[in-house]
């Protein structure tokens, strides 16, 4: 074949620093998928559990949505039902699914196959990782069913309320969920160690930093973001667990609940509220950062184009990780803080919006002009696109403070925040688990079914969160359990409220039909061979499909080049895979001149 191009960059690349990993493979079935080491198999783990869970949040909405829509008419849903839903509903759905979900499962089974890796650099740690985030899963569970029932503080926890009397759930349910929430995080940062130096570490010869595909960085980033963040969580926790038991002050201010004076004196209610949203703006692009990367391969591999800009696309992922540190107090706005310090929050939530425009516009010059196949994974990753822009926007309005004033604690919130980081990054789990499920099982997903469930979840969020931005314009409340009496509220905004559930659980329905995909294509899906998706990346590259324990075979590839040489011209297919030598492709398809120097 070609020319032999006489520099290849592999030689000036240095080596992986873990050549040759010593992996126990075990025998027993035991050893292999339950106590198991392997980073795809802790994956798979951590995914159905996720998923597990997450299912019970998907039905915490509907029952939500039936006491919205048609209020009293389910007569188990009584405000403290309702609180106590609205807290589980969201707390599961940020933590327990979306961030286990995306760094536990798709961190685990990507970063070492991606990086060209045998596995984790600790695999001893990696298993306990997931067995912790079980327990945390099982002890939010159990909350359930202690005396009442699960805490009703809403996903926030702001105390002093979370800890008083009068609030659901205010002794062993807002314990449980801190307990839960600390044991959380003990198992995160087994697992988020693992990511981080596996990427640094572990990967294989010739595989630079800069010629890691934008999922790995996206994972990566997020997790150091995460590793960063959650201290913040995990420390409140503790002080929080500290006043309700001990009798502590650290959040808890002089004050009389019920008629009882208590014996609090001098904790800061707000100082909880900084701790909380340390954590919880970082925790909004922990989510979105990895779905951001995933999308941008997502769109390269089924448009048959190289990524727009892939140097710029890393810078935005770093700073926009970094800037959203100093962005945590736009949630509290409305707590009384000098408007000169909003005034400082509301400038670098603004600046947010430069490198996560950069990544928008990339990913739309990366499919102008595409070879686009529409097929269910590029259909998923489109549609973030359109709601992660309409999140985006809604973001704007609410990052300034005068906007957000009479905005704050309404539907407008819930209908922005779902869009954003609710809504889109489910999008790119879904366009994810399609485009992998090949590698993970060996077989396609059923594509009508997947159609099918595409467009009815796509068309149905619309049809959920759009018409709540209206009734945030006319001020309803967030987190309310009905309106009764309210004469400030017209039928119009309960007639979108019937509309809003009836699209709720038509939505709901088609992940059922998600989920009998899973199931059946399982064993009945058409075989997919190694590479379905004629894709570059080393995941694709095993020599066996689903890998075995120690992914590569007998000997890891050496990377020659970055993940995205698609449509490449004058070739008999249109891609070139990271381990191809230059030595075997034409002279004038190695020369393509959007590849970044060295990359
Ligand atoms: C079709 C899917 C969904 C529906 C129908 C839905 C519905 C709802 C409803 C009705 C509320 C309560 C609003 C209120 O009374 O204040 C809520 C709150 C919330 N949801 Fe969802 N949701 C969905 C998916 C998600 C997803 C995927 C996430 C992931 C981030 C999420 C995160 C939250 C959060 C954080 C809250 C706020 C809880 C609080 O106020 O403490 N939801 N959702
Ligand atoms: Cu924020």
């Amino acid at each position: 074949m070609g020319t032999h191009v006489a520099h290849d960059e592999t030689e000036i690349a240095p080596p992986a620093e873990v050549a040759e990993v010593h992996l126990h493979h075990p025998k027993t079935f035991i050893g292999k998928y339950i106590w198991s080491q392997d980073a795809k198999v802790i994956a798979i783990q951590y995914g159905l559990t996720a998923m597990a869970i997450g299912l019970v949040a998907l039905v915490f909405s509907w029952l939500m949505r039936l006491q919205l829509g048609f209020p009293g008419q389910v007569s188990f849903i009584d405000p403290v039902v309702y609180l106590q839903l609205v807290s589980m509903h969201g707390m599961i759905m940020v933590i327990y699914l979306l961030t286990a979900l995306f760094l536990g499962g798709f961190g685990n089974y990507l970063i070492p196959l991606m990086v060209g890796a045998r596995d984790m650099v600790f695999p001893y740690l990696n298993m306990l990782s997931y067995w912790i985030y079980l327990a945390a899963v099982l002890i939010l569970v159990a909350s359930f069913f202690v005396p009442g029932g699960p805490t009703g503080a809403g996903w926030t926890l702001y105390p002093p309320q979370a800890i008083l009397d009068g609030t659901p759930g205010a002794n062993w349910g807002i314990l449980l969920m801190l307990i839960s929430l600390g044991v959380f995080v003990i198992g995160f940062t087994m697992g988020g160690l693992n990511y981080v130096v596996t990427v640094l570490q572990a990967r294989t010869r010739g595989m630079t930093l800069m010629r890691m595909p934008l999922t790995v960085w996206g994972i990566f980033m997020a997790t150091i973001m995460a590793l960063l963040a959650f201290p913040a969580l995990f420390v409140s926790a503790i002080m929080m667990f500290l006043d309700q038991t001990l009798g502590t002050s650290f959040f808890m201010p002089a004050l009389v609940s019920m008629g009882q004076q208590l014996d609090h004196t001098g904790g800061s209610p707000l100082l909880f509220q900084h701790l909380f949203w340390f954590f919880g703006h970082p925790e909004v692009y922990i989510v979105a950062l990895p779905a951001f990367g995933i999308v941008s391969d997502l769109i390269s591999v089924h448009a048959r184009k190289s990524i727009f800009g892939y140097r710029m696309m890393v810078w935005a992922i770093l700073i926009i990780g970094g800037l959203s540190f100093v962005v945590w107090a736009h949630h509290m706005y409305v707590s009384g803080m000098n408007p000169y310090f909003g005034f400082f929050f509301a400038t670098t939530t603004l600046i947010i919006a430069v490198p996560t425009a950069i990544k928008v516009y990339n990913w739309v010059l990366t499919l102008w002009r595409g070879n686009i196949r529409l097929n269910v994974p590029m259909l998923f990753a489109i549609a973030f696109i359109f709601t992660f822009v309409n999140g985006g926007l809604t973001g704007l309005f609410l990052g300034n403070v005068v906007v957000d004033l009479p905005l704050s604690d309404t539907m407008f919130v819930v209908a922005h925040f779902h869009m954003v980081m609710g809504i889109a990054p489910v999008l790119v789990v879904f366009g994810a688990i399609y485009h992998w499920y090949p590698k993970i099982t060996g077989r396609m997903l059923d594509d009508t079914l997947g159609k099918l469930h595409f467009w009815v979840t796509f068309i149905g969020t619309y049809a959920i969160f759009y018409p709540m931005h209206y009734l945030g314009f006319m001020g309803i409340p967030r987190r309310y359990y009905g309106f009764g009496g309210t004469n400030f509220i017209p039928d119009s905004a309960h007639m979108l409220n019937v509309w809003i559930s009836l699209a709720a659980f038509v939505v709901g329905a088609a992940q059922l039909v998600f989920l009998y995909n899973l199931a059946h294509s399982c064993f009945k899906g058409k075989p997919a061979g190694g590479n379905p998706w004629q894709a570059t990346s080393l995941e694709w590259m095993t020599p066996e499909t689903p890998p075995a324990h120690g992914n590569f075979g007998r000997e890891l590839p050496t990377v020659h080049r970055w993940a995205y040489d698609y449509g490449v011209p004058g070739l008999k297919t249109d891609y070139i895979p990271q381990n191809v030598p230059p030595s075997e492709v034409a002279a004038e398809a190695w020369a393509r001149n959007d590849r970044p120097a060295g990359a």
